[in-house]
């Protein structure tokens, strides 16, 4: 392949032909060597649970239709499908729990570096769980609550409280088949123990588990962490930045911070503004001192800071081939530990600091709440005094950066509706706006980069679909201009007309992935408000370009709550006639919404536009 059909984005261009004249590798070369990739893998027949195996499924029916335990092929699809929401699901919970840790230390004086940003959502959440916020410092309130959101993981009976957010009726939905969801980590424990040899071995009460799990995410972990993070960091608002690797500075001291937790990059963004660190900047020859952001982490930062954001997952080996980074600051999910040998060959130091996520070639400077703003003076110091060490002669940064607004929470979004959803109601019932359309995930070298995502959602304005994104597709949009008011005139008229009065972009970004959840509360404002059910809206989701377990565990969710996904790249699952029809029909019938795969984004906007169309329909519209 070459670079034009790698990627849609011109900066990822120039920098994957910076990369072959440097002779570097990038992960669409290790793509590359991995071709032809596993057929067994494909399919999702491989199990590897047991030391009887490894056992695989001949797709043909010519060789073993068995594993040694006797799984079919449906069992063992089934059972690795779970694995992989039980591990999405922990990832983004477990990103929740050290937020709600940090959140303790603050209440408890030990984490001097944070603060309460938004007292208002704390009493709203103190409220939620009946805390009493009488005569009592924040802190105090703010205790109470950490220790409740902390026993709500291991919840071992009965919903956990977010789940109440939903509307009613999707409450009802869940108990009847089920999977009403206890804590977060007793059911990812549960996933654990239903896939050992010789537990769980029917395919739909194993994906009914799965649906179960990721719901403890989507309205459990995740929502935890979006919150919590709201209370510390403030809730979003609109603000402006720039997306792309156009963003770097060429006489600045350039730091990325990279992967998931703003417990972590908002100290480094508040570091970096110290003055005596500016200072030495300028004494070691720089202008200045610059943070961009990466994949999730930067969409916190950018979210509630308008730090700019240097790009999305597949462009993170890119930011180092330009030469012009002096620290690449990481913490935890979607980092590729290629960063390690790459940086080598930059001048770029490579720095982890999760206690959790170690890597190879990386300095640690680990991380720790009580010191907070402390390692992260002594991680910006490390940038600074590694400036001099850039080699001017080596640095390349592509030109293309463009504007985005964003910082659409749901609070946002209903603020600027007036403090009700009625105004986006009625422009849904006069037909100016269709219906809305969210759209995430990630980057994969299996589909051209940014195409999936950029085109999906140009098509889908184009259709009056609203569209409200986050993640990665968040990042391809703000870098194709999709982020600015002005991309109202890419829309159909209706709801260019909506935007222009509202002054917003046609495309809402509205965070990161654990950002979903807000995804989540504004459906169920909606449908609340409109007396319906999430699955009788006229909404649908997709991930045109998604990989990450992560993604699993959220499509899930989506599709538990009501809400019609398009996949784009296929998941492992094929391989089972009975898990494939279950997901894209049988399930329909049990939540009220399925999926769909449809690697072409023009198609994937079709079934998309029909499906709001039907919903419409059903709603007298
Ligand atoms: O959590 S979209 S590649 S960065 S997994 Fe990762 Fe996928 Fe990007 Fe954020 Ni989400």
């Amino acid at each position: 392949k070459n670079v034009y059909e790698k990627s849609v984005d011109p900066a990822t261009r120039a920098m994957l032909l910076e990369a072959d004249r440097a002779g570097i590798e990038t992960a669409w070369d290790r793509f590359e060597k991995q071709q032809p990739q596993c057929g067994f893998g494909q399919l999702g027949v491989c199990c590897r649970n047991c030391n009887m195996g490894p056992c695989r499924i001949d797709p043909f029916g010519e060789g073993a239709d068995k594993g040694v335990c006797g799984a079919t092929a449906d069992i063992i699809v089934a059972r690795n499908l779970l694995r992989m929401i039980a591990a999405g699901a922990a990832a983004h919970s477990d990103h929740a729990r050290d937020a709600v840790l940090a959140f303790k230390k603050m209440a408890e004086g030990k984490a001097q570096s944070y603060q309460i940003k938004d007292e208002a959502k704390l009493n709203a959440l103190a409220s939620e769980y009946n805390i009493s916020t009488e005569d009592r410092s924040p802190e105090e309130v703010a205790f109470d609550l950490a220790n409740i959101l902390l026993s709500e993981f291991g919840k071992q009976t009965g919903p956990i409280q977010f789940t109440r957010r939903a509307p009613a009726k999707r409450q009802k939905v869940w108990e009847a088949a089920g999977i009403d969801p206890r804590g977060v980590d007793r059911e990812i424990v549960e996933c654990m123990h239903r896939t050992h040899i010789g537990v769980d071995n029917d395919p739909v009460h194993i994906l009914l588990h799965g649906l179960r799990t990721s719901i403890s995410d989507g309205w459990g972990g995740s929502m935890i962490a979006t919150d919590v993070q709201d209370v510390l960091f403030g809730t979003p608002t609109p603000v402006v930045s720039e997306s792309n690797l156009g963003v770097l500075k060429e006489d600045e001291v350039n730091i990325i911070v990279h992967g998931h937790e703003p417990i972590l990059s908002e100290m480094i963004v508040a570091a970096a503004e110290d003055p005596d660190m500016i200072a030495l900047a300028k004494k070691m020859g720089a202008k200045g001192i610059s943070v961009a952001g990466m994949c999730c982490t930067g969409n916190e930062v950018l979210m509630r800071h308008g730090v700019a954001t240097a790009g999305n997952f597949l462009q993170q080996e890119l930011a180092v081939i330009t030469g012009a980074v002096e620290a690449m600051v990481v913490d935890v999910q979607c980092i590729m530990p290629a960063l390690g040998n790459l940086s080598g060959c930059y001048h770029t130091k490579f720095i982890s600091t999760s206690p959790k996520a170690d890597f190879p070639g990386a300095v640690r400077m680990e991380y720790h709440e009580e010191k907070a703003l402390e390692t992260a003076r002594e991680i910006i110091k490390t940038a600074v005094e590694n400036y001099p060490n850039r080699d001017r002669a080596r640095v390349n940064i592509p030109k293309e950066k463009s504007a985005c607004m964003v910082g659409f929470s749901a609070e946002a979004i209903l603020g600027a509706l007036g403090g009700t959803p009625q105004p986006l109601i009625d422009a849904i019932v006069s037909g100016a706006v269709k219906g809305v359309g969210a759209v995430v995930g990630c980057n994969n070298p299996k589909v051209q980069h940014d195409y999936g995502h950029v085109n999906l959602v140009r098509e889908l304005i184009k259709n009056d679909v609203l569209v409200v994104t986050t993640g990665c597709n968040a990042i391809a949009c703000a870098k194709a201009g999709l982020l600015r008011p002005e991309a109202a005139k890419e829309a159909g008229s209706g709801l260019r007309a909506v935007c222009e009065s509202l002054g917003v972009p046609p495309v809402l970004h509205m965070g990161s992935c654990v950002d979903i959840s807000r995804i989540l509360v504004l459906a169920a404002a909606l449908a609340n408000h409109l007396g319906v059910d999430i699955s009788d809206l006229p909404a649908a989701g997709a991930a045109p370009e998604w990989m990450s377990e992560k993604a699993v565990s959220i499509g899930a969710y989506v599709v538990a709550s009501g809400v019609y996904t398009v996949l784009g790249t296929v998941p492992p699952v094929l391989g089972s006639s009975e898990v494939t029809n279950v997901l894209t029909k049988g399930v329909g019938g049990v939540v009220g919404a399925t999926f769909a795969v449809e690697p072409d984004p023009f198609k994937a906007a079709d079934l998309m536009i029909d499906h709001i169309q039907e919903k419409r329909k059903g709603l007298g519209l």
